[in-house]
């Protein structure tokens, strides 16, 4: 009897953790969007918790194909490669600061790998490995404040992101957007005019990294983990407030990487430091917002993917929206989106209007305006016309070739006192704007 009473309530409170499990589904299982280039889309994703616990969802965009093809990376030799990047005071920070990054190592290099180091004999803030063998820690120090060491065992060979926050209580690291080590420090972190080296340690001429770093971004305050989330798939402008170092490495050539910040912190790459096609799961046309949230038992919410297809050539991309949750037995729902982009031109005229101001009657007055092409096809201008005969429009200039550009004369003759307002209007194979109207005033 007292068995029989034990296995029921062993069988009751296995049934009430097994109820008590959130089930995620979302609708539409897949996306895909026939686009012209210089476009956009904006998506909805339903997402429904039929399960009885709170479903807890982080959302990630990442490429599937090629389409991140072109985009680069610095790669270490591990022996005595390193790039520099001249002290300035925007890297010198005390209170709070933020360094993350797409890094891939290898094995080899000189113990322990630096990624980066700021500082001389002593670093100002460091962020290292703890061996040179294929799975191994990364971690942070902070001159005055703390060192951090990953939970986390990174392998050789795989792209992580990494991301170092400090908030003047608490060093924090996350991996590949998720938490990996809080740590409660204090203090303020020590500041030296010195410079910054990626892929060394200064001191002793040791400490070479071997492997890849690609996006590597240093802001002077403690980002969010929404905020990390929200960016670590994308290249940003580098106007983000608090941004003070943003390395996109996407040069290929050269021994100069630019800092698309506005301090322009320039790295040189030094002993033969490369450039190599970065495979981070870097991509710029998949966005996906918000990029976590908690989801009631039994309710649903609204996921907005957007496809935003400016700056990119025609073809296909393909790419997933990738949603990590609670539920035991979906833990990662992915959902392929794919983009077909048709190229178009794109009309741009380098005026808004043309005031020709006062003429006298029967005289002659011209003016130019440039016609560019920012497309990503041939503009072919079908028809320039203007009802007014006192404006002479010169012989139709047809085709402008992809990112090329023409001047056009306008020729104004007033036929009579007055004043003579009208329209030129210029069509063309512009999908977006196939009829373009410039004011014509004299
Ligand atoms: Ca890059
Ligand atoms: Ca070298």
């Amino acid at each position: 009897m007292k068995n029989l009473i034990l296995f029921i309530c062993s069988f009751l409170l296995a049934a009430m953790t097994l109820a008590q499990t959130p089930v995620i589904s979302v609708n539409p299982d897949s996306i895909t969007e026939n686009l012209y280039t210089g476009g956009s889309v904006i998506r909805n994703l339903t997402i429904s918790n039929t399960g009885t616990a709170d479903l807890e969802c982080t959302v990630f965009v990442e490429p599937t194909d090629s389409s991140t093809m072109g985009n680069k990376a610095v790669q270490f030799d591990g022996i005595n490669d390193y790039i520099a990047v001249m002290s300035s005071q925007s890297l010198q920070l005390s209170s709070q600061l933020t360094i993350e990054a797409w890094i891939r190592f290898e094995v080899g290099g000189t113990e322990h790998p630096a990624l980066l180091w700021k500082g001389t004999q002593t670093s100002d803030y460091d962020i290292f490995m703890d061996s040179t063998i294929a799975n191994r820690h990364i971690g942070l120090n902070l001159r005055n404040v703390g060192s951090i060491m990953s939970n986390a065992v990174l392998s050789a060979g795989i792209w992580y992101h990494v991301a170092f926050t400090y908030d003047g209580t608490a060093i924090q690291l996350y991996i590949n957007g998720i938490l990996d080590h809080t740590q409660a420090d204090t203090g303020t972190i020590a500041v030296t005019p010195s410079n910054l080296y990626l892929g060394f340690r200064c001191f002793s001429n040791s400490g070479f990294y071997k492997g890849a770093i690609d996006n590597l971004r240093i802001w002077n305050e403690a980002r969010t983990q929404d905020e990390i989330l929200q960016t670590l798939n994308h290249e940003i402008s580098g106007q983000e407030p608090g941004l003070v170092a943003c390395w996109e490495f996407n040069e290929g050539s050269g021994s100069v990487a630019n800092d698309a910040s506005n301090y322009h912190n320039k790295g040189f790459l030094k002993d033969g430091t490369a450039w190599i096609n970065s495979a981070a799961p870097i991509l710029n046309w998949l966005y996906a917002d918000p990029v976590s949230m908690t989801i009631g038992a039994g309710e649903a919410s609204s996921l907005e993917v957007t496809l935003y297809a400016t700056g990119l050539n025609g073809g296909a991309y393909n790419g997933q929206v990738a949603i990590h949750n609670n539920d035991p037995a979906n833990p990662l729902l992915e959902v392929p989106v794919q983009m077909n982009l048709t190229p178009s031109a794109n009309i741009h005229l380098s005026v808004t209007q043309l005031d020709f101001g006062k003429v006298l009657v029967g005289t002659v007055k011209i003016l130019p305006f440039n016609v560019s092409n920012t497309g990503y096809y041939t503009l072919y201008i079908s028809s320039m016309t203007c009802p007014n005969s006192d404006y002479v429009i010169p012989p139709l200039i047809d085709t402008i070739l992809q990112l090329g550009s023409a001047t056009i004369n306008v020729t104004y003759t007033p036929s009579a006192w007055g004043s003579d307002d009208t329209v030129l209007t210029i069509q063309s194979n512009d999908h977006f704007s196939p009829s373009v109207n410039l004011p014509l005033s004299g």
